[in-house]
């Protein structure tokens, strides 16, 4: 006695087949056409797509940073993902200076205990190695935290040293683990960023004036260089310009295992359209790395299309603009860095990216699901529609028209960076496990029963 789902097109990064989808204990049991309907429950997904449930690899809930803690934990965080379509993240726990990445885990682990409404994976950031770092490094790899994230940026707050950087790519050398990469150069952009407080220039506009696109792409090509030195793979996590994209490219072309994500602000948004330094409503879009000119989208979508870019995710990191933003209202460089996004990626994709003729739905899919499955270990549990694989499933479908709006989102949020923007496409039904969690954008599952993710290190299989 199982779920049918009956009539759909299933769609994964590789096919496209009209075929009925047989799930039973939580898994996929048979695809084909023309399964005997009798003894399960059917479920019509005529004129609807059947789609691996999306996977977020870079979000940020509960999060102590820039002075506040981000908006969503992990209950609101994780609803507002399923609803979008989402039936997997990867959060990011951060290790206090000081202290263990052990403690990291638990505390984040706790953050996520009896809140997260869908399966969670977590990746460490490690903000130093002490004495014990690189045996902690291992200690993680077996707990199932199969990849770290270092910071290029943030000077005496996060940033690391390259002999740190080099020491942890060494390990994961060794461990299969992946290094995920802030790029951006903290050390010359804080001396631009000083010098333009000096000029009194503090209004939102100056954090994207302050973080030259070069400043990003020089830090992708120290990244790539001190990972190939290294013999170890490197994932540029929200990679925003064609110049840092340039760096990504060109190693992929020489056989470099370097992987890159980018976002829906960097695809869609601009500093021309949302930054024109008027009026701190602009906190709105202060993130890092920041808005580019317009110049730099059709470069990412073609980097998404041609494969020099991999994954879509969202960085996710919300804070309100009323209590949150307003710290920085005299000074930019106050304003915590981050916008709200986990809900809306497969929809704005999907819009801009299929409906545009941008990219195809198996591309789609590749680059919302099954790339991030495969990079960071959870394939082929997640990430695609298979016999034997979680069913997380999302019958997407294609002519539902959305507007985007904080008035309705379910992000813990007071804005929405996407306000008034007009989808077609949009999830109608989504599984996780098998279990039907969300209807018609209404979250039906119970709170908490979101599992931790042991993810696997992919040791030598990068290449
Ligand atoms: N960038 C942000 O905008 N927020 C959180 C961390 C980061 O790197
Ligand atoms: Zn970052
Ligand atoms: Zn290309
Ligand atoms: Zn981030």
């Amino acid at each position: 006695m199982g779920l049918l789902i009956r009539n759909g097109t299933v769609i994964t990064a590789d096919e496209t087949l009209s075929a009925d989808v047989l799930v039973e204990d939580g898994t996929i049991r048979e695809v084909r056409s023309g399964i005997a309907s009798q003894g399960h429950t059917a479920v019509d997904a005529s004129g609807l797509y059947v789609l691996p449930g999306g996977i977020d690899a870079h979000t940020h809930l509960d999060m102590p940073f820039g002075g506040t803690t981000s908006a969503d934990d992990f209950e609101t965080g994780t609803r507002a993902a399923a609803i979008g379509g989402t039936t997997t993240i990867v959060d990011f726990a951060i290790q206090a200076k000081g202290t263990k990445m052990r403690s990291a885990l638990d505390t984040w682990w706790n953050k996520a205990e009896g809140k997260a409404c869908i399966d969670y994976g977590l990746h460490m950031i490690v903000t130093d190695l002490g004495t014990s770092g690189l045996e902690d490094m291992d200690d993680m790899v077996r707990e199932g935290v199969a990849s770290f994230k270092l910071f290029m940026a943030y000077p005496n707050v996060l940033m690391v040293d390259d002999a740190t950087i080099f020491k942890a790519l060494q390990q994961t050398s060794k461990n299969g683990a992946l290094i995920c990469m802030h790029a951006e150069n903290g050390s010359v952009i804080d001396v631009i960023v000083q010098q333009a407080l000096a000029e009194g220039k503090t209004a939102p506009v100056y954090h994207a004036l302050t973080r030259p696109t070069i400043a990003e792409a020089e830090a992708v090509q120290r990244a790539i260089a001190m990972a190939e030195i290294a013999g170890a793979p490197m994932y540029i996590v929200h990679l925003s310009s064609e110049d840092a994209l340039n760096q990504v490219r060109e190693a992929r072309d020489r056989g470099v295992p370097a992987f890159a994500e980018t976002c829906p602000q960097y695809l869609l948004l601009s500093i021309e359209d949302q930054m024109p330094g008027v009026s701190f409503e602009e906190a709105k879009y202060v993130f890092t790395p920041p808005l580019r000119e317009k110049k730099n989208q059709p470069m990412l979508w073609d980097g998404l299309k041609h494969d020099h870019l991999q994954v879509v995710s969202t960085d996710h990191c919300p804070f309100c603009f009323e209590d949150q933003k307003s710290l920085g209202k005299d000074d930019f460089t106050k304003i915590p860095n981050g916008g709200p996004g986990i809900e809306n990626r497969l929809q704005l994709i999907h819009h801009h990216g299929v409906n545009s003729g941008r990219l195809t739905l198996n591309r789609f899919v590749e680059i919302t699901s099954t790339a991030p499955a495969r990079i960071f270990g959870m394939y082929p549990k997640k990430g695609t529609i298979a016999v034997g694989s979680d069913a997380d499933l999302v019958l997407w479908d294609p002519s539902a028209e959305h507007t985007i709006s904080a008035a309705t989102h379910n992000m813990r949020c007071d804005y929405s960076m996407f306000e008034g923007f007009r989808v077609r496409g949009n999830a109608k039904q989504v599984y996780s496990r098998g279990e039907l969690i969300v209807e018609n954008g209404k979250y039906l599952g119970k709170i908490g029963r979101g599992n931790y993710l042991k993810r696997d290190a992919r040791g030598g299989a990068w290449r």
